[in-house]
């Protein structure tokens, strides 16, 4: 297997549950960690549950980890201050400990949210600068550009999966672009652990879709060829005749409704 011993974080999210029985292939142990609860630790897996914004604890939790995928955190629009716990001090913490314990390989589960308010009629690659769309998309760009740092600065490999919409099907007209199937989920993940050299760099989590908005060449170097298509939902999401819909913001940015909350979210 290609790891000894490969850290999960966000093990109890809707993501994390379905990445735990898939990552296995790839290490010796597969190491849970989440604020809530993970249940019993199955054969090759260690529990750890803590607060991704506790230091100390994520200290214990990368010990010992030769990579990390990081998909723990607030995933929707939130307060700042929850948000600044979770995402921007618990993915420093992260950083912080890799860097002290020599992990060499992270996987950041980056979104779309961070360059949401571009609009649907352009198509953007990963030199177009961040255009978040919200207090939780600003946490996202937090953790590319924190990634960025610590890679130019100790040499931690880092790759930002942008991921669009990664649910088991797609139920709005949005969905058919930002659609990312669970197993092109999977081989976003395996070329960004097992590429030799990934850099620091960021790559569109979007399936095979008809449409798409984000242009992956920047990333060519991983060779990330997802084989899913959003086509097999067509029946269920019909589009108008008009594209976008003028009257529809939610139509009308890569974030779609994430733009309305932002700075007027209600404690
Ligand atoms: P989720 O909300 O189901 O899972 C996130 C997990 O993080 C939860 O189990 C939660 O308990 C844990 N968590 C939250 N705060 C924490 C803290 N302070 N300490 C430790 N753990 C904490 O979200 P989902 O859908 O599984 O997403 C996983 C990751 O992927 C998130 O980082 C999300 O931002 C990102 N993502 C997901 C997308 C999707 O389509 N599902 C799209 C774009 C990004
Ligand atoms: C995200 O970043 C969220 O974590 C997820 O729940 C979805 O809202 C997704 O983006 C999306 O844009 O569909």
């Amino acid at each position: 297997k290609p790891f000894k011993r490969l850290l999960l974080t966000g093990a109890a999210g809707g993501l994390g549950k379905v990445l735990r029985e898939r990552i296995k292939p790839w290490a010796d142990v597969v190491r849970l960690s989440d604020i809530g609860d993970m249940g019993e630790a199955g054969e090759g897996e260690e529990i750890f549950q803590a607060d991704l914004a506790d230091k100390q604890a994520v200290l214990k939790m990368v010990e010992g980890v030769d990579a990390i995928l990081h998909f723990g955190g607030i995933s929707t629009e939130n307060t700042f201050e929850n948000i600044m716990f979770a995402n921007i001090q618990g993915t420093y913490n992260i950083y912080e400990a890799a860097h002290r314990h020599g992990v060499k390989r992270i996987v950041f589960a980056s979104s779309n949210h961070a360059i949401g308010f571009y609009p649907q009629t352009q198509v953007i690659d990963a030199d177009d600068p961040p255009r978040p769309d919200s207090m939780y998309g600003i946490s996202k760009v937090f953790g590319e550009q924190l990634s960025r740092y610590y890679f130019d600065r100790t040499g931690i490999e880092t790759v930002c999966l942008r991921i669009g919409s990664s649910f088991p099907s797609v139920n709005n007209p949005r969905m058919m672009c930002t659609w990312l199937s669970y197993d092109d989920l999977l081989e976003a993940l395996r070329v960004s652990l097992l590429t030799p050299r990934v850099g620091h760099t960021i790559l569109f989590g979007a399936s095979n879709n008809k449409r798409q908005w984000w242009d992956n060449r920047k990333a060519a170097h991983l060779g990330f060829q997802p084989k899913d298509s959003s086509e097999q939902f067509r029946a269920d999401v019909p589009e108008s005749g008009e594209y976008p819909p003028a009257d529809d913001a939610t139509f009308n940015y890569h974030g779609g409704k994430f733009i309305f909350d932002g700075p007027m979210y209600k404690d």
